[in-house]
């Protein structure tokens, strides 16, 4: 072996141990190593695993192709604006200051990430004790907070988004968004923490639903995920953020 060849094989030997422990180990375990790409994320359950509320074929082209989509082109808008690094949250909370492609794709990525999580095939899951209280306390039962979230689904005209957020006086509030907004964004009319979603586009339910929207939203409350859905308003309404 000569010079060459010997370096060359050091080199390549430690470049593939150094990969091998960057990947494997080192990277899952340190989170703040982050590469600054947005990724699609894995639905929690399979495609098919909401049938017969939500089907299989539309979860899937919905995941793969729209959501994909949305990734894809929030990535590239990031990388044009050079803001590659920064967290979706701190891009969207300014969108105002960034370019349209940002707004939609952004909206996009961050909505379908939550939506997929609030939907569960486990059935019987109710609000926590916590959540079920600020629901009572904010629309005065449950049973009126359903009928003003389908209110507001079925009063949104053409493309958008219905919400249960969390405001910043940690008050409970049902709102719509249009296109991809989303309520964390400065352009929000009513701005919160989304801890509920629900997708108005017609991808969302056109081939099981077809023009039947209130179908689709019916639908819906057989497969929200009130753990996660829970959780996540405990998250928000922590001490050290304290209602004003
Ligand atoms: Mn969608």
């Amino acid at each position: 072996m000569d010079k060459r060849t010997f370096l060359k094989s050091i080199f390549l030997g430690t470049a593939g141990v150094v990969a091998t422990g960057f990947g494997s180990k080192l990277f899952a375990r340190n989170r703040k190593k982050w590469d600054g790409i947005f990724r699609l994320p894995d639905l929690p359950y399979s495609y098919d695993a909401l049938e017969p509320f939500i089907d299989g074929e539309t979860m899937k082209l919905h995941h793969t192709k729209h959501h994909a989509a949305y990734t894809d082109k929030f990535n590239l808008a990031v990388a044009e604006a050079g803001l590659t690094g920064k967290s979706a949250m701190a891009i969207l909370k300014d969108v105002s200051g960034h370019g349209e492609s940002i707004r939609n794709n952004g909206g996009g990525y961050i909505n379908h990430r939550l939506f997929w999580r609030v939907l569960t095939p486990v059935t019987g899951r109710k609000p926590s004790l916590e959540l079920s209280t600020a629901i009572d306390r904010d629309f005065g039962s449950y049973e009126n907070f359903r009928e003003s979230f389908n209110t507001a689904s079925k009063s949104v005209f053409g493309s958008g988004w219905a919400w249960l957020i969390v405001d910043e006086n940690k008050n409970l509030k049902v709102t719509t968004t249009l296109n991809q907004d989303n309520p964390m964004m400065d352009i929000a009319r009513d701005k919160g923490m989304p801890i509920l979603c629900l997708d108005l586009w017609e991808h969302a339910y056109y081939m099981k639903n077809q023009n039947r929207r209130v179908d689709y939203i019916d639908a819906f409350w057989n497969v929200v995920d009130w753990d996660y859905v829970s959780k996540r308003y405990e998250n928000t309404i922590k001490p050290g953020r304290a209602r004003s």
